[in-house]
């Protein structure tokens, strides 16, 4: 945000402003910007606000996350014969697409590929041949979904973690220089056949661009050489939006995990990743599920600041998102059927956020102004705003009544009881801003 428009910001915006919860670990990453998209490829991406990640893999079987190989220090040879068992009876990628569409989601993202080296395509470059295609499932699982989310016209990402704990090397990439070479062979090859055998990819979603589980991905470039790989994706996908996690500082910032977001409205792209089952990403049978609500919140919170929100779901082993969890992700969407015109394609501002109480976003001639608290004031007094408003409304019905002060705007809001926050206020601008 532009210094100037700090200094004319005030009281509570001003407070906000000072704590932003927002964690970017990608600041050292290596800057290219030949790689880095266009803000105006980025519109759509921008746009869309709205995510599902889908965590699946082998780790389904256990139930107990996706770091339980690691975790428990389970044998390669032995965490492999999950393989032999892993055959999704009821995995229906239409399915997961239209669970999406029906949460007000616009874009998927897939773990093609997790920190325990299993693919979910039929992958030539993997080590061992382990991949879905040439164990029990004897399934391509990436080319059903990429087609399942281009029908459902939603857009079409993919993680892709190259490290991989089957390799030695990655805990000691000195020592077991060979191996190590070997897990980046595997890497660059296995990105590359994501990048050219599934048509036109919208999102790569990197992770673990780490070694050793030490450091940052940007400590790790001596090794992954991320401008390299990243030019050879840009060849396949000139249009991809790209991640920050492969070290290469990519086209926006991640910040990780279900904390809540304070702080000012953050210019560059940036998503929030989270889970919709707290206890891990991957498939878990401890339970421990957000709110509809807690989600919806978290949705106003990070699309007032600039961000996406990308929430993750973990199918089962048989490949079934759990039903309690397509519950609440419908009733998001419902609350997203009314009130999306406040989010989607909306930019943050022009009224900086106030933790815990609103955050504002515009479009064209409107702003939406999102009431997350209320303690039964009459007037909220929004700051100094150089536009004249011409009508004021609820989106879920009626008039509101306002004015324009000295100070700012003064809306007069009715009483909203504590079960109906958030309310969404529309304010209809006589200019465009
Ligand atoms: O795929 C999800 C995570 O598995 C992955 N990124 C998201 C999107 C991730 N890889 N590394 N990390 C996250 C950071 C490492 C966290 C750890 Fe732990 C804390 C590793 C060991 C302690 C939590 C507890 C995860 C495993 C055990």
């Amino acid at each position: 945000m532009a210094d100037a428009r700090m200094e004319t910001m005030q009281g509570d915006e001003l407070a906000s402003k000072l704590k932003s919860s927002v964690v970017f670990k990608g600041d050292k990453s290596i800057r290219n910007a030949s790689l880095k998209l266009d803000p105006k490829d980025m519109a759509w991406w921008r746009d869309t606000k709205f995510g599902m990640f889908i965590h699946w893999g082998l780790y389904a079987i256990p139930a107990r996350g996706e770091w339980v190989m690691n975790n428990e220090k389970i044998p390669a040879e032995e965490y492999a014969k999950l393989a032999d068992q892993f055959v999704p009876k009821h995995f229906d990628a239409d399915r997961w697409a239209r669970i999406a569409k029906n949460a007000g989601m616009k874009y998927m993202v897939l773990t093609a590929r997790h920190h325990d080296g299993f693919a979910l395509w039929d992958s030539p470059s993997s080590y061992n041949d382990f991949c879905s295609s040439k164990t029990a499932a004897k399934q391509d699982f990436v080319a059903e979904y990429t087609a399942a989310c281009r029908k459902a016209g939603l857009g079409v990402g993919l993680y892709y973690s190259p490290m991989d704990w089957r390799f030695p090397g990655y805990f000691q990439p000195k020592e077991f220089a060979d191996n190590a070479a070997l897990m980046k062979k595997q890497g660059y090859g296995q990105t590359e056949e994501l990048m050219s055998k599934y048509g036109k990819i919208d999102i790569l979603w990197y992770d673990g661009g780490w070694l050793a589980h030490k450091g940052t991905d940007a400590d790790a470039s001596w090794f992954w050489e991320p401008l390299k790989l990243n030019k050879m994706v840009r060849k396949y996908q000139p249009k991809a939006v790209i991640n920050p996690r492969s070290g290469w500082e990519g086209d926006f910032q991640c910040d990780e995990g279900g904390h809540e977001i304070t702080g000012p409205i953050i210019d560059t792209p940036w998503e929030k990743c989270l889970n919709l089952n707290k206890s891990s990403w991957g498939y878990n049978k401890k339970q421990n599920p957000m709110t509809p609500n807690e989600i919806i919140r978290m949705l106003i919170n990070v699309a007032g600041r600039g961000g996406n929100v990308l929430l993750n779901v973990g199918p089962g082993p048989d490949g079934v998102i759990p039903p309690s969890h397509v519950k609440i992700l419908e009733e998001v969407g419902r609350w997203l059927e009314e009130n999306g015109k406040g989010i989607y394609g909306t930019r943050p501002g022009p009224f900086q956020p106030v933790d815990g109480r609103y955050c504002s976003m515009f479009k064209d001639d409107k702003v939406y102004l999102h009431l997350l608290e209320w303690d039964g004031q009459k007037e909220l007094i929004l700051p100094k705003f150089d536009r004249k408003i011409a009508s004021t409304s609820l989106i879920s019905g009626g008039k509101l009544a306002f004015k324009q002060i000295k100070d700012g705007v003064a809306l007069v809001v009715p009483t909203v009881g504590k079960n109906r926050l958030p309310v969404l206020i529309e304010l209809v601008l006589e200019k465009k801003l």
